[in-house]
């Protein structure tokens, strides 16, 4: 989070992201957040009260509750649309879990949402957390320059992005699409359109049909269908 756009974005004071260390809110001499599920079984589990002590703390600096998120497998799958909703509040407060998981009176207690990066299990919720804080800041204003904006990247419009070509205009036989060099906007913005309709289709079907098309757009993605 100190590098790159995330990094200038904090430094800038677009966003501020802070860590906290729950050992400082362990409240035995040997500073324990971890103890065994009662029941018996596996692993070790995260004690609620340094969980409850910790974002109680927060609360206290910043003034405000925070919207509480648990990076969990069991949470929905993030998606750029609830990334666009987070974006819009003023806090969130992720929490990583570790060893097996959570004290679930903690969750019924305190946590708004659990949200998952995707169908498979870490070690931690630390990445997905990091997954999230990164997706959501560059959606806060002020975070991307004019030239890093992101409103025609993969799923900001439902769709996957057109492909994209840099120098040289031949590279290994293979040459750039002659209308994005024709230098007519009208006709580079209708292939890049249609270029995101298409790959969307073939690489990514399950996204098409909640996309919203032309009536010319369904008959091209038709089409496609058929052909396979
Ligand atoms: C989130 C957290 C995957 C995701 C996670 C995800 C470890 C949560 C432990 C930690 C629990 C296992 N794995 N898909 N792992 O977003 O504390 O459930």
């Amino acid at each position: 989070m100190s590098e790159s756009i995330i990094g200038r974005a904090r430094k800038s004071g677009a966003v501020e992201v802070n860590c906290h260390q729950l050992r400082d809110f362990a409240f035995d001499k040997h500073r324990r957040v971890d103890d065994a599920p009662y029941g018996g079984g596996m692993g070790m589990l995260m004690l609620a009260e340094p969980i409850a002590l910790c974002f109680e703390d927060i609360c206290k600096q910043i003034g405000k509750r925070p919207h509480f998120i648990y990076m969990s497998p069991q949470g929905k799958t993030l998606t750029q649309s609830r990334i666009k909703e987070l974006a819009q509040l003023d806090n969130v407060c992720l929490l990583c879990g570790h060893y097996e998981g959570v004290d679930e009176r903690l969750l019924e207690e305190f946590v708004d949402e659990e949200i998952s990066i995707g169908d498979y299990v870490l070690t931690g919720g630390e990445l997905p957390a990091l997954v999230l804080a990164d997706s959501l800041a560059r959606m806060i204003p002020g975070v991307l320059s004019d030239d890093e904006c992101f409103e025609q990247e993969s799923h900001y419009n439902g769709l996957l992005e057109y492909p994209q070509y840099t120098r040289p205009s031949v590279w290994r036989g293979r040459e750039v699409p002659a209308v994005l060099m024709s230098g007519h906007h009208k006709n580079v913005e209708a292939f890049r359109r249609e270029q995101s309709v298409i790959r969307t289709a073939k690489k990514r079907p399950e996204l098409i049909e909640k996309a919203e098309l032309t009536e010319k757009e369904r008959i091209l993605v038709k089409e496609l269908i058929s052909e396979e």
